[in-house]
């Protein structure tokens, strides 16, 4: 079998060559679509940097046993007892989990010198005695579970095709965002979300823990934070918060996917709930009421205070404990009442904490403007029409070194309406269909502001979350426009929309059959 590898949008397979210019039934009406049939490694999202299909397949089927091994590694047999349990839930098969590599089945390998897939890529390799999962890390064979799963049925037994894939992501950071200040929400909701999304292989779950309508983590040197910011939320609502126990549990679910959460407490502004429970913290010393409406840019930490930094410093010291990743995000955005010179001196010692406790900035592209430390990742969330002066700001703390996450409003935020028919959401960065979410290149995306694609770390896409409170409008936000995110965050490139939306309507059973809400976009052939 000859290996034939994507390129410029054309998925080749042996026996077969797909292309990705309009499928059949496709033309440039929206509404005309029609779905075209794909073999199973054709669906595939994020498609993978190259694939071929060809040979016998494995039948899975009573028999079927997952292989952990010969090493005993005992976290790869973490991942393989958790592809199992996804597994058994679609193929109703029992598949028990064994050590050692020799016999017919599922076989999970670390090979620390797997070629071309990374330290977050796989091999996979499927013939009739079974499927090779090969990979460099614990994440990489999680990433290749992952794709085993999309080529096997949503539901029931079925046939893996025979071929390989050999797979790397594009970027190394792909991001989903919550917003769980606005609107409350469990840790159970939010598992359910780290499920949905770690099967696209999204590994950065990016929590939006504080703002003015509410603080939603518990911090044992300020009680009051939660057990009264955490009170409130948009509407009057009762809100709630996460027990330190509680976050170190989503932290640990999030982790076995793979996915590392970036916990942010949003400075200087965006600070209402933390002001109405401390009075000392407010520099007049009088505590503000609690806030359950939706306007932005109107609270501000009191940066002349030193009570102000021993505040910030526990706070983050007791987040930094709690969290295993790497990043802590500061926010940064709207400090529309905190002077600019302020907002800068602020900024320095906000950074500085960070760094002492052990973590790297994170901050929205405001910091910019100040003086990011060295280091500090920028979260670019501007759109179409951000003034120049603004991009070329983000542009100069690029070329000096800070990786940037791009969160285009106009693309990425899942809180934008689809269309003018969209109940939730909010549309101040335009409306965003499926096709915006997914058509462009993170890479090239601020190339004429001076923004060289080396400084690209990734894509996130942020949920708001100020008209979202149910379990059915943050899904209905979300999908299936956070797949386009996932594609652009792990697939080589370029997008392709016409080849994109029929895998994404090939996607259709399994968000069925896992019962996820999701917007049936007219232009995207559902069948
Ligand atoms: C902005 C603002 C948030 C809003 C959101 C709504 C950023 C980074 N700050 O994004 O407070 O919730 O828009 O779309």
């Amino acid at each position: 079998m000859r290996v034939l590898r994507r390129t410029l949008g054309t998925l080749l397979f042996l026996g077969a060559a797909v292309s990705c210019a309009p499928a059949p039934g496709d033309d440039a009406r929206p509404g005309a679509v029609r779905p075209a049939v794909l073999a199973p490694y054709e669906r595939l999202l994020p498609a993978p940097a190259s694939a071929r299909t060809g040979g016998t397949g494995y039948v899975f089927g009573a028999g079927t046993v997952i292989r952990t091994g010969p090493g005993g590694d005992e976290e790869v047999r973490g991942v393989g007892e958790l592809l199992a349990e996804q597994l058994r839930t679609s193929s109703g098969l029992p598949l028990p989990v064994v050590g050692g590599s020799e016999g017919d089945g599922v076989r999970l390998l670390l090979d620390e010198g797997a070629e071309g897939v990374g330290d977050e890529g796989y091999r996979l390799e499927s013939g009739p005695r079974g499927v090779t999962l090969t990979a460099r890390t614990p994440a990489g064979l999680f990433h290749a579970g992952q794709s085993l799963r999309q080529l096997l049925p949503a539901s029931g037994p079925g046939t893996v095709p025979g071929g390989e894939i050999t797979d790397a992501p594009r970027f190394a950071y792909r991001g989903a965002m919550l917003d769980i200040a606005r609107h409350y929400f469990t840790v159970e909701q939010v598992k359910r979300y780290v499920d949905q999304i770690s099967a696209y292989k999204v590994n950065t779950l990016h929590l939006h823990l504080t703002d003015d309508q509410g603080w939603r983590i518990a911090v044992d040197g300020w009680p009051r934070l939660a057990e009264y910011g955490g009170g409130s939320e948009v509407g009057g609502g009762p809100g709630g918060y996460w027990t330190k126990d509680q976050y170190r549990d989503l932290v640990a679910y999030a982790a076995r996917r793979y996915v590392d959460v970036v916990p942010e407490i949003d400075m200087p502004g965006h600070v209402n709930a933390a002001l109405a429970s401390y009075a000392e913290l407010n520099c007049d010393g009088k505590a503000p009421e609690r806030y359950t409406g939706t306007k932005v840019g109107f609270s501000s930490l009191c940066v002349g205070k030193e009570r102000t930094y021993e505040f910030i410093d526990e706070v983050l010291g007791e987040l930094a404990a709690i969290t295993p990743g790497r990043y802590l995000h500061i926010g940064g955005d709207e400090a529309h009442s905190t002077p600019a010179a302020d907002y800068a001196a602020f900024m320095d010692r906000a950074q500085e904490v960070v760094g002492r406790h052990g973590k790297t900035v994170v901050a929205w592209h405001q910091l910019a403007a100040a003086r990011p430390a060295p280091g500090a990742v920028l979260q670019y969330w501007g759109h179409d029409r951000t003034p120049d002066a603004e991009k070329t700001a983000v542009a100069a703390a690029a070329k000096a070194g800070h990786p940037l996450i791009l969160s285009p409003a106009d693309r990425l935020y899942l809180d934008m309406k689809y269309d003018v028919t969209t109940g939730p959401g909010l549309n101040w960065a335009g409306f965003v269909p499926v096709k915006r979410a997914y058509d462009w290149n993170p890479g090239s995306y601020l190339a004429a502001s001076g923004v060289p694609q080396s400084a690209v770390l990734g894509v996130e896409a942020p949920l708001w979350t100020e008209t979202i409170a149910t379990r059915s409008d943050l899904e209905f936000m979300a999908f299936p426009r956070i797949l386009g995110l996932a594609e652009l965050g792990w697939s080589p490139g370029p997008a392709n929309w016409p080849s994109y939306r029929q895998r994404l309507a090939a996607q259709a059973p399994r968000l069925d059959a896992q019962d996820t809400t999701y917007y049936r976009a007219p232009d995207v052939p559902w069948g």
